[in-house]
């Protein structure tokens, strides 16, 4: 690790590591149960359209939900959008502009408009009185994100959108196996729903699963990610093709196998990177709340020194740490919404520019966290003259 600012490579020093530290590196499982399911689908010659596979995911991810019914989809903005197709949503979508950019595109593609609203900075999680206040006739259906897999305000959203006789739909990419007040995620609103991206605590490479206690729901999803399909030849509805293959189930059930592991080895993360940043003024990790289940699958903290994170971000990956700024600047100000007068949200804003996500997860060891802890207390400690020589 570095002892002196001279030693970062930044200011020519040599990276503190060689292979690259990402945040999101895929989590396996166990490789020879992984080529045990490929080999199996290969013998079988089905590779997708609802495989064996694919029934056995949708089984294991029930398992983990609190609802009654699961669809394997292709990915989670594919999957919000099936969602929209199905609930016929029209006009405008009120979401939060801090999330990633997925969430919106996925209702802008489909001709929707997303009407961003301001998060509480405390919980990075949507202020359901901007919700409210945003709603209009043309409102069709209210998103909320569980940021971080902390879950946003269900109940608070559930009350608005039945009050103004709106779908909820939740994006809970970020929050597989999290637990709320004791309640298990994946029953709340209309439909929620997950990503199995290769960055997420379970990935299938690309993936995603929409769960909910809508059977009717559930039916529609079924038929519409496979072309409106009703039987053999017969078409039904309008769809698109959304589904997942069946080597990306066998990914995703290796990885849910070991899914207890992982949330284990990113919580020895957390409490090390809060261990090592513990007392660094101006410097905060994200914390979860006590009793409750996590995944624990972002490290993030938030840096309060102004221009002080995106200095960090500059030092980390000088030192080859792919540290990420996580959703910046907020997507009502990314360049496709970001249009000349558009709305201004104060607490997104002041949170996307103090956001640093940290590498986790199974390739990341203690020795590595507390590298990047120690880069990381030299840059804060030396601000003032790390500001002065990174000036341009
Ligand atoms: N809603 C929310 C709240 C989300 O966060 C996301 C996705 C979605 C919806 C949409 O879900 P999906 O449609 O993707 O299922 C990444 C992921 O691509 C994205 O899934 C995720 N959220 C987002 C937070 O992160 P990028 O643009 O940062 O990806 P990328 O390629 O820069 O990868 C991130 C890091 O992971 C890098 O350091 C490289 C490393 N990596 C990545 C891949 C794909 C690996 O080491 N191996 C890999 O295979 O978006």
């Amino acid at each position: 690790a570095p002892r002196q600012l001279e030693d970062l490579a930044v200011l020519g020093g040599r990276p503190a590591f060689v292979q690259p530290r990402h945040v999101g590196r895929p989590n396996i499982g166990d490789r020879a149960q992984l080529h045990a399911r490929i080999e199996g689908a290969l013998e079988r010659g089905w590779l997708a359209n609802d495989g064996p596979l694919i029934a056995e995911f949708e089984d294991r991810v029930c398992d983990l939900v609190a609802a009654e019914h699961c669809v394997a989809v292709s990915s989670a903005t594919v999957g919000l959008q099936l969602v929209a197709r199905a609930l016929d949503l029209t006009g405008e979508i009120v979401m939060p502009s801090f999330t990633f950019i997925g969430t919106a595109h996925a209702f802008t593609w489909l001709g929707l408009t997303p009407v961003f609203v301001d998060i509480d900075p405390a919980t990075h999680n949507v202020d359901p009185a901007a919700v409210e206040a945003a709603i209009t006739k043309s409102t069709s259906a209210i998103v909320g994100v569980h940021v971080w897999g902390r879950w946003c305000d269900v109940d608070a959203l559930e009350a608005i959108a039945d009050r103004h006789g709106v779908p909820l739909i939740l994006d809970a990419a970020h929050a597989l196996a999290t637990t709320d007040r004791g309640r298990l995620v994946g029953a709340g609103g209309r439909a929620e729903v997950f990503s199995f991206h290769a960055t997420k605590v379970a990935g299938a490479g690309e993936g995603g699963a929409i769960t909910t206690d809508d059977g009717e729901l559930a039916h529609r999803l079924r038929r519409m990610k496979n072309f409106g399909f009703a039987g053999y030849d017969r078409v039904v509805s309008g769809g698109t093709n959304a589904k997942m293959p069946e080597f990306s189930a066998a990914l995703g059930l290796t990885s849910l196998d070991a899914l207890d592991e992982f949330v284990a080895l990113n919580l020895r993360n957390h409490d090390r990177y809060a261990h090592g940043l513990a007392g660094l003024p101006g410097v905060r990790l994200v914390e979860f709340e006590p009793g409750e289940r996590h995944n624990w699958q972002y490290v993030v903290a938030e840096i309060d020194e102004p221009g002080l994170r995106d200095a960090l971000v500059t030092v980390l990956h000088g030192e080859r740490v792919l540290a990420r700024r996580y959703f910046a600047p907020g997507c009502h100000l990314m360049e496709p919404y970001g249009r000349e007068g558009a709305v201004r949200l104060p607490a997104t804003e002041a949170v996307a520019d103090r956001v640093l996500v940290l590498p986790t997860g199974t390739s990341i060891s203690e020795d590595d966290i507390d590298t990047i802890c120690a880069i990381i207390r030299l840059a804060v400690e030396h601000h003032e003259h790390l500001l002065d020589r990174l000036a341009p």
